[in-house]
């Protein structure tokens, strides 16, 4: 079914671009100025993404919807939205779901590799070593070299992606119990959707732990195509790599600190608060402990954006979920206070553009609160919401026959004589 429609929909996406490069060819999008070579490219527009657009003042938007007005809807639904660009109806919600459940059962060498790696290996590495080795079944490669048609390429990145987000709950799930001692893996139940068989193969019970990775896994989808994994991941991409190949790419960038490793270093931090203080400080407290954190040249975890100039939506709607079902406990009353308290401290240092909660300040106090305490773990989550975004744009870039990412670098020496 999602295939049929994204099939009606791809020559009318096709059309419209034509039709824009042949309106608009040739008009200028922006400047670039030499500092943005030296700075990240920060805000130098170069790419489109049409799965979703991050505004500084708003925040996520996928597919024309913001944010905030559809944390209901599951993550198969934000999936179908952000490939096809609808919400699915109940028909298509369902044979998405059944896709996703026929290919959910995970090749043995997988395990076999997940048991070889060192027993203290990052639950992240653990991932994109098992994401990555999946290559060898990839129906994109394959068909490839039998020499399919460019036209055919988006056919296969999304049954590739579908094979990869099927299977990627049951192989974090695995992960989660080989490399924290958890016992025996657990089989999928098919009664449950995705979010519901993740949190069961997990083995956390409780229905509301089983909300929360409903709205986690909901939560983290795709945030444009700029940010570090999905520019990495399109990046590969681009070159015909494999889904497998690309998304491991990108997520070996979501595992650096500054990106989503950032969800670990803050319940790590908002541990050390509690650790320190022996249970939630008063606000003075927890403002010398921050400026004391700052002047050691450290950052304050899950505050700060690239883009964002405001509290992200994403942490505004796990803040509800909280106030709705943990408000009492101590590690959420600490990232609560930490709300009052970061920004004008980041504000007065002077620093940091931005100096509002992002997606990582509050998603680790509420895995604490549950039972999910291991912190390491916790890019693992993100990078299942995000392999769902990563593949809609990699399927949708194939699509549109975006070529090969090539931007032209120029040297220091070039500059001084050029500019
Ligand atoms: N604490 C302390 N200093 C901060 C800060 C924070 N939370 N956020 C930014 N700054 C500092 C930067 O380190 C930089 O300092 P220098 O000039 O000394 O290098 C200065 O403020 C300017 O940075 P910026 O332009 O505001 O921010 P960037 O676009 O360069 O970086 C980000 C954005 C997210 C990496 C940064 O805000 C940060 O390090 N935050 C903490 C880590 C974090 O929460 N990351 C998760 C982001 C969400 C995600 O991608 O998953």
């Amino acid at each position: 079914m999602l295939h049929k429609i994204l099939s009606e929909k791809i020559p009318i996406w096709q059309d419209e671009i034509r039709s824009v490069i042949q309106e608009k060819g040739n008009q200028k999008v922006g400047d670039v100025i030499v500092s943005q070579l030296y700075g990240g490219m920060r805000g130098i527009k170069g790419l489109t993404c049409e799965t979703s657009a991050v505004s500084a003042d708003k925040g996520l938007i996928i597919r024309g919807y913001p944010l905030l007005d559809i944390t209901h809807i599951s993550p198969e639904e934000v999936f179908y939205l952000l490939l096809t660009g609808d919400l699915p109806n109940d028909d298509q919600l369902s044979d998405l779901q059944a896709q996703l459940r026929s290919h959910q059962n995970i090749p043995d060498y997988i395990w076999k590799i997940l048991e070889a790696m060192p027993k203290d290996s990052h639950p992240m590495t653990m991932l994109t070593v098992a994401i990555q080795s999946m290559q060898v079944d990839s129906l994109f490669a394959s068909k490839y070299d039998e020499g399919i048609p460019k036209s055919d390429y988006w056919k296969w990145t999304l049954e590739d992606g579908i094979r990869l987000v099927a299977k990627v709950t049951g192989i974090a799930a695995g992960i989660y119990r080989l490399r924290f001692n958890k016992g025996d893996r657990i089989a999928p139940d098919n009664s449950m959707d995705w979010s519901g068989n993740f949190a069961h193969m997990m083995g956390i019970e409780g229905d509301d732990f089983k909300k929360l990775m409903r709205l986690y896994l909901m939560l983290h989808c795709d945030h444009e195509g700029g940010n570090v994994s999905a520019f990495s991941g399109l990046t590969v991409a681009s070159a015909l790599s494999s889904p497998y190949l690309s998304v491991a790419a990108g997520l070996n960038g979501l595992a650096g600190p500054l990106h989503g490793l950032a969800n670990q270093e803050c319940l790590k931090f908002v541990l050390e608060v509690r650790d320190h203080f022996n249970g939630a400080p008063s606000q003075e407290e927890m403002k010398q402990f921050c400026w004391d954190r700052l002047n050691n040249g450290r950052v304050i975890p899950g505050y700060g954006h690239a883009v964002l100039r405001c509290p992200d939506p994403r942490y505004t709607a796990f803040m509800e979920f909280g106030k709705e079902h943990i408000k009492d406990d101590d590690v959420f009353s600490i990232v609560s206070t930490l709300f009052d308290v970061v920004p004008p401290v980041l504000q007065e240092q002077g620093k940091a553009k931005n100096p509002w909660p992002n997606v990582d300040a509050a998603s680790g106090s509420l895995l604490y609160y549950y039972g999910l305490t291991e912190f390491n773990y916790y890019t693992v989550l993100f990078s299942i919401s995000r392999a769902m975004g990563m593949i809609s744009q990699m399927v949708i870039n194939r699509a549109m026959g975006i070529p090969i990412t090539r931007p032209k670098s120029v040297t220091t020496e070039w500059i001084k004589s050029n500019t």
